[in-house]
């Protein structure tokens, strides 16, 4: 049966395309700085806002219509399976990404949960093999159920702790089975409320205890897998602990994680923790970090994680030169966690979201590739700092100087090199002129 029988396959037509239902940037084949985009961009569909969610917000509910509206239980969750395999056959998406209760549902016990994602698990997996498609990440959803209202990792409930424990270990199992070539976790429920009822030392800790079991656990079954941990400051919880990318990957370090775990990081997320998502990006790949994207964008208007489809340009130029300056996402890949509007609510607006992500990031790609091959910044950033590649500042660099040393140097020093232009408003205008030329 199709479920998206009003779409056909959707190609590339070039800019001048008016067919809303053609790519107009993204061109798998064609390549950009040595690669093709299908190398580089490894586009994956999130199975939880594509499939499984229909549209609630606080104040409403469902408002998408579906193909498999009219089923339940076991039997919708088959049919999403067989709608997830025809869109991303569509829309040309080689990935996709689920949490366990996306696929299957509970049920009424955790044995009943296990054996329903075994039957739903049998059909992706012969889905994979007959279209190739790859999943590029699974995690455990421990969030949703009432369970969890204390947190996970971080609960002050042992058996709510073995319950996620439990989750994960299936989930380690599951990524082996189908073949994941991530593992991400995301810690929606891992922070607190108040301080007053809060061990934040035990929390910590016991969630660390969860993140190193699973890279035993990963190790047992060989399971190899890159690990990711999702940073994001608030919402659900009034602060999480995977704050950011920097504080997530000091956790990391101080735990003796941060060899076994990566960082996927999340435009909507970076922004909720009042940073850009280039910001993200940039400190996790100086620090070695850089595992994968979830592609979405926030309103600056609104203070929540909104998860709309990338459209924003100059967001993803900047986000691509990093993916570029890293030499690509290895493993990793660029997930749309993004919804349709909860008024997008036909199938055919699925389509149009996801052209518009993936047209946004190639065009970003293709935007970012000319900045570095033309050397836009970096011949600028190289001079700017070049005081530190002779003389006194090349000894700071070495490690050589001291406070003494640079003391004698400055009270000696009768002509001190005077300061230079940081000519951020001529970048910003050389950045436009390479996203606005064609
Ligand atoms: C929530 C979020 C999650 C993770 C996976 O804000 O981003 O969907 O990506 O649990
Ligand atoms: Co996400």
């Amino acid at each position: 049966m199709a479920y998206f029988e009003n779409v056909g396959k959707i190609n590339y037509e070039g800019s001048r395309s008016t067919n809303p239902f053609a790519f107009k940037h993204y061109n798998p084949e064609e390549k950009v700085a040595g690669k093709t985009m299908e190398e580089y961009l490894r586009f994956a569909m999130a199975y939880w806002h594509t499939l499984t969610a229909g549209g609630t917000d606080p104040f409403g509910t469902e408002t998408a219509v579906r193909g498999w509206d009219h089923l339940s239980g076991m039997d919708k969750a088959k049919a999403r399976v067989e709608a997830a395999f025809e869109f991303m056959d569509k829309m040309n998406l080689q990935y996709f990404c689920f949490h366990d209760v996306d696929i299957a549902p509970e049920g009424s016990s955790l044995k009943e949960f296990y054996s329903n994602i075994d039957t739903i698990v049998d059909l992706i997996e012969q889905g994979m093999k007959s279209s190739g498609k790859k999943l590029l990440w699974n995690t455990a959803n421990m969030f949703t159920n009432p369970r969890y209202m204390h947190g996970a990792g971080s609960t002050c409930n042992a058996d709510v702790y073995a319950h996620a424990a439990a989750q994960i270990k299936k989930g380690l199992e599951v990524g082996k089975r189908l073949g994941a070539e991530n593992y991400v976790f995301w810690g929606g429920r891992e922070g607190y409320e108040t301080l007053l009822n809060t061990d934040l030392k035990l929390e910590m800790d016991n969630m660390a205890r969860l993140f190193s079991m699973a890279v035993d656990y990963a190790k047992e079954i060989g399971f190899d897998a890159q690990f990711l941990i999702e940073p994001k400051p608030k919402e659900p919880t009034k602060h999480q602990y995977d704050f950011d990318a920097a504080t997530t990957i000091s956790f990391l370090q101080k735990y003796n994680l941060d060899q076994h775990f990566k960082l996927n990081l999340e435009a909507n997320h970076a922004t909720l923790a009042g940073h850009t998502f280039e910001h993200e990006l940039r400190v996790a790949r100086i620090n070695g970090m850089l595992g994968s994207l979830d592609a979405n964008q926030g309103d600056m208007l609104l203070g929540w994680d909104t998860d709309e489809f990338p459209v924003n340009i100059y967001d993803a130029t900047l986000t691509l030169y990093e993916v570029l300056k890293n030499d690509g996402l290895g493993k990793g890949g660029i997930n749309f966690d993004a919804k349709v509007r909860r008024q997008s609510f036909e199938p055919e607006d699925l389509f149009h979201a996801h052209i518009a992500g993936m047209d946004t990031y190639a065009k970003g790609l293709k935007v970012a590739a000319k900045l570095i091959e033309d050397r836009v910044f970096d011949d600028f950033v190289e001079k700017r700092y070049s005081s530190f590649n002779e003389g006194i500042g090349a000894e700071i660099v070495s490690g050589k100087a001291t406070l003494a040393s640079l003391a004698e140097y400055a009270l000696n020093n009768e002509q001190p090199r005077k300061n230079e232009s940081g000519r951020q408003e001529m970048l910003k205008a050389l950045l436009n002129q390479y996203i606005l030329a064609e």
